[in-house]
C-alpha cells in the first residue's frame, strides 16, 4: 500500500515541479497497479490545488502555472485510453468547451474523458470559444448536450450570452445544457438558465445521464 502511496505522490510532485515527461511516465507505471480514477483522483486533482495554491501565495507565477498545467496534461493523456474503456456504447452526445476570454482547459478536458468513459461521444471545441462559435457547433454536431466551462469569474458570465444565442436561434429547447468549472455555482446556473451545475467530473457524468434520463 505504502508503494502505491509512493507512487500516487511522485506523480503529483512531478506536476507541481513541472515535469511533464516524468508526470506521464510514472503515470504509466502506475497504471499497472492502480485504477485511473485513483491516479486521477489521489494525485493529479491534487496536484493541480498545490499548484493552485502556490499561485495565491506568490510562490509560483504564471509561466511556472502552465507548465504545471503542461505536465498535467501529459500525465491525463495517459490516463484517458483507461478512462474511457468503458465507452462503447453511446449514452447520448455532448458537445464541450470553454467560453470565450477563458484558456483554462484542464478540468473540462476531464469532464470529457469521463463522460467518454460513461458512454457519451463527446466532441470537444477547446478553449476560448465565442457564443456563436458554440451555436455553429450545435448546428453541425446535433449534440444532446452542450457543456459549458469557465474558470475565472468574469468569464463564467458569459456563459449567459451563450445561451442567449442559442435563444435566439430558437436551438435553445432543442438541448440540454450544462455548466460547470471552479466559479460556477447552481445559483449562477439557475440565473442563467442552464439545466444543471456539476462541481467536478464525476457529478458532470451524473448530471448528463439525468438530463437525458439514461
Ligand atoms: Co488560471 N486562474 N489564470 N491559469 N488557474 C485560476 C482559475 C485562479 C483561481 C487562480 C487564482 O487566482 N487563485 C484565477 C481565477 C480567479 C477568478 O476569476 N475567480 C486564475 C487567473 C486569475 C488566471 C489569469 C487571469 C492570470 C493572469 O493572467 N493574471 C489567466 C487567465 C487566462 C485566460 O483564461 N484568459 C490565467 C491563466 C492560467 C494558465 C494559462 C497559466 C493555466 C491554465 C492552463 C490550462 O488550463 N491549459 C492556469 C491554471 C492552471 C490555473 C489553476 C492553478 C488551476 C486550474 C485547473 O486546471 N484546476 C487555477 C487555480 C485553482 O483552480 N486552484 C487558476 C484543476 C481542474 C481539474 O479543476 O478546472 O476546476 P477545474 O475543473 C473541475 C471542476 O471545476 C469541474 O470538473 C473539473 C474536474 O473535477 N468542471 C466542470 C470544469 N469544467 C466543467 C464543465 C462541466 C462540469 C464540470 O460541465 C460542462
Amino acid at each position: 500500500m505504502s508503494g502505491v502511496n509512493e507512487i500516487l505522490e511522485e506523480i503529483k510532485n512531478s506536476i507541481v515541479d513541472m515535469e511533464d515527461q516524468k508526470a506521464a511516465d510514472l503515470t504509466r507505471k502506475a497504471l499497472a497497479d492502480i485504477p485511473a480514477e485513483d491516479v486521477l483522483n489521489k494525485a493529479l486533482i491534487p496536484a493541480m490545488e498545490t499548484v493552485g495554491s502556490q499561485y495565491e501565495q506568490g510562490v509560483k507565477f504564471i509561466p511556472e502555472m502552465l507548465l504545471s498545467a503542461e505536465a498535467m496534461t501529459a500525465a491525463l493523456d495517459v490516463l484517458r485510453p483507461a478512462l474511457a474503456r468503458a465507452g462503447t456504447r453511446k449514452a447520448g452526445k455532448v458537445l464541450m468547451g470553454t467560453v470565450e476570454g477563458d484558456v483554462h482547459d484542464i478540468g473540462q478536458r476531464m469532464v470529457g474523458i469521463m463522460l467518454e468513459g460513461a458512454g457519451f461521444e463527446v466532441h470537444n471545441l477547446g478553449v476560448d470559444v465565442p457564443a456563436a462559435a458554440f451555436v455553429e457547433a450545435v448546428k453541425t454536431h446535433h449534440p444532446d448536450i452542450l457543456g459549458l466551462s469557465a474558470l475565472l469569474t468574469t468569464t463564467a458570465l458569459r456563459m449567459k450570452n451563450v445561451l442567449e444565442a442559442l435563444r435566439k436561434d430558437g436551438l435553445r429547447e432543442k438541448i440540454k445544457v450544462m455548466v460547470g468549472g471552479a466559479v460556477l455555482s447552481q445559483r449562477l446556473a439557475d440565473d442563467f438558465g442552464a439545466d444543471g451545475f456539476a462541481p467536478d467530473a464525476a457529478s458532470a457524468v451524473r448530471l448528463a445521464k439525468k438530463l437525458l434520463s439514461v
